[in-house]
């Protein structure tokens, strides 16, 4: 058993006939009217592998008009449609779950304007997040966001799923960085919310609405964002703490002493180093191996190279002598500072390469974020292997349990004993990731019953034939079932 979840393809929906296909072609031409297998196939399948659709139509829109005039289509012919950006997403919510309609976004990635005085950016959703980044970086600016997945990952899926990330800790939320948007809804309308405004209290902030909804509402297609300064120096350091209890610590020690150059604090157990050990090409420890249990990753970042790097060097020294951590290194040169973040950003890769993955991604107290991972260990025993790592300084927990091949008997000692735990403590069961498919059945774990309903209402309110993302986010037996 994969976890992978059971739902019912909707009967009020349609399905494509070549009228509908010569109808894409008039709108969008032949090229950008993908029906090609090998195409579709990717198209119809997860970065995991684990989530495939059997849509027989790929739509790749160049403007926001042809998206508009997509959806008033599909949404008249109630033709279900699935939004995708880069297709990086971890929860399923970016593939269809049947037959339906794919727009991507791929081809809509035009920079439109740069105010290099205010660091406001605009684009066009298919904006590759890396891509914004190098074109930032040449304006003295960078991307408030970075991912593990940046080379392929779009500025609107990362709207979508208001993607947290490893810089987190010092931009905040996408929901305080996306200044404007503008959204195509179901029935066609194109919403223009794209102000370029640090502030403006006229009425409802309608476009906080769509960020995090994963398309489940219209689909993103500029986007205003507000970039800060690059810093000109940056600085790695790689630790190694003797237990859970250091790394708390060490995160309490580094906000107060290392304050406003705090960048980055990540951490990882030592089964999370073990998979990026044994499963990425040309990754080492660079500290003496299998010595520690923990190691959290710190970036400082700033304007001044010797100052930031005398506040790091005293913050490392005063850590050590209080026996907060037990080893460190502090990146010399650019490869080794990479060197260090492949390790942190590749564990994804690597529990993909070990096989089966069952991913979580909680949010929660960081005193108690620990215990779950040494709880699911001693369910688990010898079954599987669980692997703690994440956004500590964000309070976001990942993890992950790692089998040889889908099993079971895994499955049902993981859930619902891990959503259960994570309501009891109060924490959410998507930190940064998202419901999709996945929790989409799950949400009544981390909101209220009147929140969900709510949301409910909304969705019938702006989609009423639910033709967009359908199965996502919200338990379909709220849309569907009446
Ligand atoms: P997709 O995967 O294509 O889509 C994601 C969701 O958004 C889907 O529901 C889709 O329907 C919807 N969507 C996409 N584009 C649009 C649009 N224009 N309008 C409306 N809806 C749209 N996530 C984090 O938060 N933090 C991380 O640190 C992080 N690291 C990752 C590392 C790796 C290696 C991988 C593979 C993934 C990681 N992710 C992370 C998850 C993922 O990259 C993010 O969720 C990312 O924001 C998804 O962007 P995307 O363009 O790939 O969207
Ligand atoms: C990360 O922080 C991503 O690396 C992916 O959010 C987490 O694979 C995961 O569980
Ligand atoms: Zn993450």
């Amino acid at each position: 058993c994969s976890g992978t979840i059971e739902v019912q393809r909707n009967t009020s929906f349609s399905e494509i006939t070549s009228d509908d296909i010569q109808h894409f072609v008039e709108i969008l031409g032949e090229k950008n009217v993908v029906q090609d297998e090998d195409r579709l196939l990717a198209a119809n399948t997860d970065w995991m592998r684990k989530y495939k659709g059997s849509s027989k139509i790929l739509l790749l829109p160049n403007t926001a008009e042809e998206v508009t005039q997509i959806l008033q289509y599909c949404n008249r012919r109630c033709l279900a449609v699935v939004p995708q950006g880069g297709n990086t997403g971890l929860v399923g919510g970016s593939v269809p779950v049947f037959d339906e309609v794919i727009i991507n976004l791929g081809s809509m990635n035009k920079i439109i304007s740069f105010d290099n005085v205010s660091g406001i950016l605009v684009c066009e959703a298919g904006c590759i997040l890396e891509n914004l980044d190098a074109f930032l970086a040449n304006q003295g600016f960078m991307m408030p966001l970075d991912l593990g997945a940046k080379g392929s990952c779009h500025i609107g899926g990362n709207v979508s799923t208001n993607a947290g990330g490893l810089h987190f800790i010092r931009h905040g939320s996408l929901h305080g960085n996306i200044l404007g948007l503008e959204v195509a809804l179901p029935d066609g309308t194109l919403l223009d919310m794209l102000g370029s405004l640090r502030k403006d209290n006229t009425g409802y902030d309608l476009k906080h609405l769509f960020i995090g909804i994963e398309g489940s509402l219209g689909i993103v297609t500029k986007v205003s964002i507000l970039t800060p300064s690059r810093p000109s120096s940056t600085n790695i350091a790689f630790l190694a703490c003797k237990d859970y209890s250091s790394c708390q610590n060490l995160l309490v020690e580094a906000k107060r002493s290392l304050g406003e150059i705090l960048s980055a604090f990540e951490f990882l157990d030592s089964d999370a180093m073990d998979m990026a050990l044994t499963h990425l090409e040309g990754v080492r420890n660079p500290l003496p191996p299998s010595l520690y249990n923990f190691y959290v990753l710190i970036e400082t970042a700033g304007s001044d190279e010797s100052y930031n790097k005398a506040k790091l060097e005293a913050f490392l020294l005063s850590s050590m002598e209080d026996g907060i951590i037990s080893d460190g290194v502090v990146a010399q040169d650019i490869n080794q500072a990479n060197s260090f973040w492949r390790i942190r950003e590749g564990i994804t890769e690597a529990l993909i390469k070990a096989g089966a993955v069952y991913k979580y991604d909680l949010s929660l107290p960081v005193k108690n974020i620990y215990d779950i991972v040494e709880e699911m260990r001693s369910r688990l025993g010898e079954s599987a292997k669980v692997v703690g790592y994440g956004h500590l300084g964000d309070g976001n927990l990942h993890l992950n349990v790692s089998t040889p091949i889908y099993d079971d008997a895994v499955f049902t000692k993981i859930e619902p004993f891990i959503y259960e735990w994570t309501s009891n403590h109060r924490g959410s069961i998507s930190a940064e990731h998202g419901l999709g498919l996945m929790k989409a059945n799950k949400i009544h774990y981390s909101k209220s019953s009147e929140s969900v309903q709510l949301m409910a209402s909304i969705k019938k309110l702006l989609d009423p034939n639910r033709i967009l993302n359908p199965y996502k986010v919200l338990p379909s037996s709220m849309l569907f079932n009446e």
